[in-house]
């Protein structure tokens, strides 16, 4: 099973929509299996989006996800990696397709409400950034004999 990194973005959480991203990622299938609220730090958030580095908005991208804080979510599931992304939508709300947690919730790139990891290898990177391994809990859901 793979597990995937989900951050709930600070304008989600200020927005009341936290509960509503993740019962949508729940709702598919997916188990949680870490969460935390934390602010993040502009160290963490630098190690985060390092891969953007130098980029024109990586400045403001480090800006809005440190303004507030957010929640940090480990999924876990047969393709956890890329159903979350199909689940988020497109980075830019504005080309997301309706039906996606960006195209039904957000409007512009920089107000993008949810994070998801992009590659297995990127995953767990990210999963360790936020959580140590005595945080992840492995445990059995009976409901899961009904989705696989
Ligand atoms: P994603 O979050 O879909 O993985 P990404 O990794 O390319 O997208 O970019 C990380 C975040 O940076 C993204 O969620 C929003 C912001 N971002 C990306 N491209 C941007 C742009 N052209 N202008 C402003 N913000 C951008
Ligand atoms: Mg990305």
């Amino acid at each position: 099973m793979e597990r995937s990194l989900v951050i709930i973005k600070p304008d989600a959480i200020q927005r009341g929509l936290a509960g509503e991203i993740i019962s949508r990622l729940e709702k598919k299938g997916l188990k949680i299996v870490g969460m935390k609220m934390l602010h993040m730090d502009r160290n963490r958030a630098q190690r985060h989006y390092a891969i953007h580095k130098g980029k024109a908005f990586f400045n403001d991208l480090v800006d809005f996800i440190t303004s507030s804080p957010i929640i940090a979510i480990v999924f876990q599931g047969k393709n956890a990696v890329d159903i979350i992304r199909q689940t988020m939508g497109e980075t830019d709300p504005a080309k997301a397709s309706s039906g996606t947690i960006r195209g039904d919730l957000g409007i512009e790139i920089g107000h993008n409400l949810v994070h998801g990891s992009d590659s297995l290898e990127n995953a767990s990177g990210e999963i360790d950034l936020f959580f140590s391994a005595d945080e992840i809990v492995d445990y059995d859901r009976e409901l899961d004999r009904w989705i696989y």
